[in-house]
């Protein structure tokens, strides 16, 4: 048992993937079938307050409300056979921004957990241990525990022990900006595990995007080292249709943009044509987000913001790694 019951306090941003993520290699160990590259959000985030308590269960609030999870238990699983306890956790979340519309809450919420978890468990682990942990809550957690740009690996190892996110730059050493815009704030109605799970098994066209992704990972690297604004963005945009084309692939088609979204693409685009430094890049869900060059995310944020059907255009920097806060 667990004598000390202070809650621990952790804070993980959200993410937003250049070069996607989607489909799975094991379900079970959520190992993903290709590698990403991401960049941390500095305002959007997720604080996690965890204490033991006595109950026969795990319990968890997200922003107020009684959340039921598998994912949540399954981690504390984790955690509990590695500070080998079999007490049971009370977690107390809130998210800064909505849950479940394509703003990776889950990647900010289960990078928290495991942070405030084994802070309180007494375990000193790694970021590697912390990622591949937080990667069996959700696969783009993982990358929120490390801040600035971050490298997730597929990894090859049939326990995953080598499907982990690590560092590749300082969020400081090249201060992007990016302009997250809003077109709704309702949850998205395919989460992203079941229209993954859909795209491996449904589209023609999934064994070509694996065979892309090394590639498109080699190249967003280069272009990272360089600091090559424009070859970063255009190859995030292109990864972003990729995956986008393989989701309207699947039997039934899944799509997730709605009007605005496509009319924030164009928008986008017109900036570029106009000599701003923009790209746009969406994950499973309707937002886009605007990845601009360091100075020109206000002006992003003004145009994007005057788009029909956009009801927010909120300009952020890149955020820290995920941290105990209290
Ligand atoms: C990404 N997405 O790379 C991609 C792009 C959404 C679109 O990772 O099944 O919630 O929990 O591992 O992490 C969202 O997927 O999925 C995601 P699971 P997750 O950011």
């Amino acid at each position: 048992m667990i004598a000390d019951s202070t809650p621990i306090c952790a804070r993980a941003h959200a993410n937003i993937a250049l070069i996607k993520y989607w489909g799975k290699r094991d379900a079970a160990l959520n190992l993903p079938a290709v590698g990403s590259i991401s960049i941390t959000l500095a305002d959007l985030y997720t604080e996690t307050a965890l204490t033991w308590h006595n109950a026969a269960t795990d319990t968890a609030t997200l922003d107020g409300q009684p959340v039921e999870s598998k994912r949540i238990s399954h981690v504390m699983d984790l955690i509990r056979a590695l500070a080998d306890t079999d007490q049971r956790a009370a977690v107390t979340s809130t998210n800064n921004f909505p849950t479940g519309a394509g703003l990776a809450s889950s990647a900010s919420g289960f990078a928290a957990l495991v942070v405030s978890a084994s802070a309180a468990a007494g375990l000193e682990l790694s970021t590697r241990e912390l990622s591949i942990l937080a990667r069996q809550g959700s696969g783009s957690a993982a990358r929120s525990i490390e801040g600035g740009f971050v490298e997730m690996h597929r990894g090859h190892r049939a326990d995953g022990t080598d499907a982990y996110a690590a560092p590749l730059a300082d969020k400081d050493s090249w201060p992007l900006e990016v302009v997250v815009a809003i077109t709704t704030r309702a949850q998205k109605a395919v989460d992203s595990t079941t229209g993954m799970t859909d795209t491996a098994t449904r589209s023609d066209f999934f064994d070509a995007w694996v065979a892309g992704a090394d590639g498109d990972l080699d190249a967003a690297r280069e272009a990272i080292a360089n600091r090559d604004f424009d070859a970063l963005g255009a190859l995030s945009e292109r990864s972003c249709l990729k995956m986008h084309g393989l989701m309207l692939s699947t039997g039934d088609g899944l799509i997730y943009w709605s009007s605005a979204t496509v009319a924030a693409i164009h928008e986008v685009r017109k900036l570029r044509a106009e000599g701003v430094p923009v790209y746009f890049t969406i994950d499973a869900g309707p937002q886009v987000k605007a990845l601009c060059a360091p100075g020109y995310g206000a002006m992003v944020a003004e145009r994007l913001g005057a788009v029909v059907g956009v009801e927010a255009a909120q300009l952020m920097g890149l955020g820290p790694a995920a941290h105990v806060i209290a």
